[in-house]
C-alpha cells in the first residue's frame, strides 16, 4: 500500500469514451486493467465522471451549422465542438462496468454547467470555478497524485496541468492512458506536461 499523502485520480472511464461510446478514445478500455491494480495500491481513490445536461455547450448539436471536432469561441477561450456524451443519467454517462467503482472514497462530476465545459478535475475550462477537489485532497493532507484514465491529451492533461500549478507532485501513468489525438493534441499535451513538471511515466 502506497503512503496516506498519495492519492490515484481516475479521470473518466465512462461508457462514451470506451468502445462503442459517443466519444469513443482507440482502445479506451484498455486502461481499466491497469487502473483496476492501481486501485488495490492506493490509500487515497478518486474517479472523475463527465456529467453533462443535455444541452450542453460543449455538443456541437447545440450550434446550429458546427460539426463535432470544430472548435468554436467560448468567452473563457478556445472550445472543441464534441458529439453529444456523457449526458446526466445515461448509459453513456456511467462508468465501464469492468471498472472497480466500489474502490473509489470520492466521485467528482464536472462539466455540469450548462455554458462551460470542465476537462480538468480541478476547474472547469474557465480555469476559475472550482469542482472541489482540491480541498478534498488537502483535507486529506495528500501532496502527491498519480492520474490515469481518459483522455490523455483532454481531461487527463487537463487535470495534470492544474494539479502541477497547485503544486501537488504529480505523475501521469500513460500505460493507464488513452488518447483523442485531435490535430497533434497529444504530442502537444506532453510537451505541455513535461514543461509544466508533470512526470509521465
Ligand atoms: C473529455 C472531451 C469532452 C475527456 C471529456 O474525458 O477527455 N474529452 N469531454
Ligand atoms: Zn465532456
Amino acid at each position: 500500500m502506497r503512503s496516506e499523502n498519495e492519492a490515484l485520480i481516475v479521470i473518466d472511464v465512462q461508457n462514451d469514451f470506451c468502445p462503442g461510446g459517443a466519444l469513443a478514445v482507440t482502445d479506451g478500455d484498455a486502461v481499466i486493467r491497469p487502473i483496476n491494480a492501481m486501485l488495490d495500491e492506493f490509500a487515497v481513490r478518486v474517479l472523475t465522471q463527465d456529467w453533462h445536461p443535455a444541452e450542453h455547450h460543449s455538443f456541437a448539436s447545440q450550434h446550429q451549422g458546427r460539426a463535432p471536432f470544430e472548435s468554436i469561441e467560448m468567452p473563457y477561450g478556445s472550445q472543441v465542438l464534441w458529439p453529444d456524451h456523457c449526458a446526466i443519467g445515461s448509459h453513456g454517462a456511467e462508468f465501464h462496468p469492468d471498472l472497480r467503482v466500489d474502490r473509489a472514497q470520492t466521485i467528482v462530476r464536472k462539466g455540469f454547467r450548462r455554458d462551460v465545459d470542465s476537462y480538468s478535475a480541478f476547474f472547469e475550462n474557465d480555469h476559475r470555478t472550482p469542482t472541489g477537489l482540491e480541498g478534498y485532497l488537502r483535507a486529506r493532507g495528500v501532496d502527491t497524485l498519480v492520474l490515469a484514465g481518459l483522455a490523455t491529451d483532454f481531461c487527463v492533461a487537463f487535470s495534470a496541468l492544474d494539479a502541477a500549478r497547485l503544486g501537488f507532485r504529480t505523475t501521469v501513468v500513460e500505460d493507464a492512458c488513452r488518447g483523442i489525438d485531435l490535430a497533434g493534441s497529444l504530442r502537444t499535451a506532453r510537451a505541455d506536461m513535461r514543461r509544466a513538471g508533470v512526470t509521465l511515466a
